[in-house]
């Protein structure tokens, strides 16, 4: 069939918006209406090109809601008409991973995921007889996509497809970074730089928690307002600290942070987020991705002295499983969605919604279709 994709010909190239032929699913594949989908900081890392799986000419996009439109064989678990989110952490219920009840990284299909490819390791998509490659599993910068159905979390009919598609990434990797990585408890101190759709929902995540500090880094002073909406305490602009940032941030925390995250992909900020941490105790989680080649580093005395250095993927969810319960929140007004949501526009609009985010204007814009 004929779908309407923005394509990703090569890195640091403008998105085109184009015709594109999309096979149809085959066995254990779902194709779905993408309704909307919003652009995640980690599209922009990948379009940059210091992603080190990043593959051109390819259909980017990994923060979308859809209506399933029809199912493959051996397809058990949904059928048309079907609201999903798809997932780029897929959650096959079999593997190792699936299994160990440690770890929400499903690796049933992550080999042909990061090679841009379905599990039967070819791509659906094309142009021209070009093939293009899919990206996380998911590539829902296009109207139609095809996906696993262990890649589709399934979720209630009434959920308004332009806000949930945020909980296809941001909200739930946010909120879930701090209620299943690091299990913040009521009364700790919490630090969270970068004040993104992610580090946003990270201060969310505190608030229900029963966070005690929550203190909110960003060099962009415009994020102060919405931050204290979800519940920040104190706002520090590093460009504003006369000295080091850290000492500052361990002094205002009554020495260090239980918890200090790290939301922005700059390897510099993570050395900060561990440092800041309390001695003895304080652990520091990673949700940035940093461009390829980039590493981090610290005095292993930092570690020595107690302090842990750990990572978190899609906040550790599960989400065929949890991601209804998410949707259920926002639904409840247990969360807070709408607001992050600072623009909607037409597909056509789509690098638009790139600059935004770039310029620091935007938190997310919803693309509809
Ligand atoms: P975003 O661009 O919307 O937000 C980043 C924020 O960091 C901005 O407010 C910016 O002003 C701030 N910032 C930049 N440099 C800074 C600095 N030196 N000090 C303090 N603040 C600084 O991005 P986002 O969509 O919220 O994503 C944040 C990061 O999380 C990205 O690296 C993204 O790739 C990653 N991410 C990871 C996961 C995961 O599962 N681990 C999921 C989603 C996003
Ligand atoms: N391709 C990158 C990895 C990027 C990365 O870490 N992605 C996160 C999700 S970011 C969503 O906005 C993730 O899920 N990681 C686990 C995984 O299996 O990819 C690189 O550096 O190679
Ligand atoms: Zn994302």
């Amino acid at each position: 069939m004929k779908v309407k994709a923005a394509v990703a010909h090569a890195p640091q190239q403008r998105l085109t918006i184009e015709q594109v032929d999309l096979e149809g699913p085959k066995a254990g594949e779902v194709l779905v209406e993408i309704k909307a989908t919003s652009v995640c900081h980690t599209d922009a890392y990948t379009l940059s090109g210091a992603d080190p799986e990043g593959l051109f000419p390819a259909i980017l996009g990994h923060e979308g809601a859809g209506i399933v439109a029809e199912v493959g064989p051996e397809v058990k678990s949904l059928k048309p008409g079907d609201r999903v989110i798809p997932l780029y952490v897929p959650e096959c219920r079999h593997c190792k991973f699936c299994l160990s009840g440690r770890t929400n990284l499903c690796q049933a299909i992550r080999k042909t995921q990061g090679q841009g490819m379905m599990p039967d390791g070819t791509s659906r998509f094309s142009v021209g007889g070009t093939r293009l490659y899919h990206y996380m599993g998911t590539s829902t910068f296009s109207n139609y996509t095809v996906v696993p159905e262990i890649a589709l979390a399934k979720i209630r009919e009434d959920a308004p497809l332009d806000k949930v598609c945020l909980i296809g990434c941001g909200v739930t990797t946010g909120i879930g970074a701090v209620i299943n990585t690091a299990k913040v408890r009521v009364g700790d101190n919490v630090v969270v730089f970068g004040l993104g759709a992610v580090g946003l929902n990270v201060i969310q995540g505190a608030r229900l928690s029963g966070a005690n500090m929550i203190v909110g880094v960003d060099i962009n002073p415009g994020k102060k307002a919405i931050a204290e909406k979800l519940g920040m305490t104190h706002f520090v602009n590093p460009k504003e600290v006369e000295g080091d940032l850290v000492p500052y941030l361990v002094d205002l925390t009554d020495g260090g942070a239980d918890y200090a995250f790290e939301c922005i992909g700059n390897v510099n900020v993570m050395r900060q987020a561990l440092e800041c941490c309390h001695k003895g105790w304080g652990t520091c989680v990673i949700v940035g991705v940093a461009g390829a080649g980039e590493e981090i580093s610290t005095r292993p005395f930092q570690l020595v002295t107690g302090r842990t250095w750990k990572g978190t993927a899609f906040g550790g969810v599960k989400g065929r499983t949890e991601l209804p319960k998410i949707v259920d929140w926002y639904m409840d007004g247990k969360i807070i969605l709408d607001d992050f949501i600072t623009q909607v526009m037409p597909i056509e609009e789509i690098n638009t919604a790139f600059e935004l985010m770039e310029e620091g204007k935007a938190i997310r814009s919803v693309l509809t279709f």
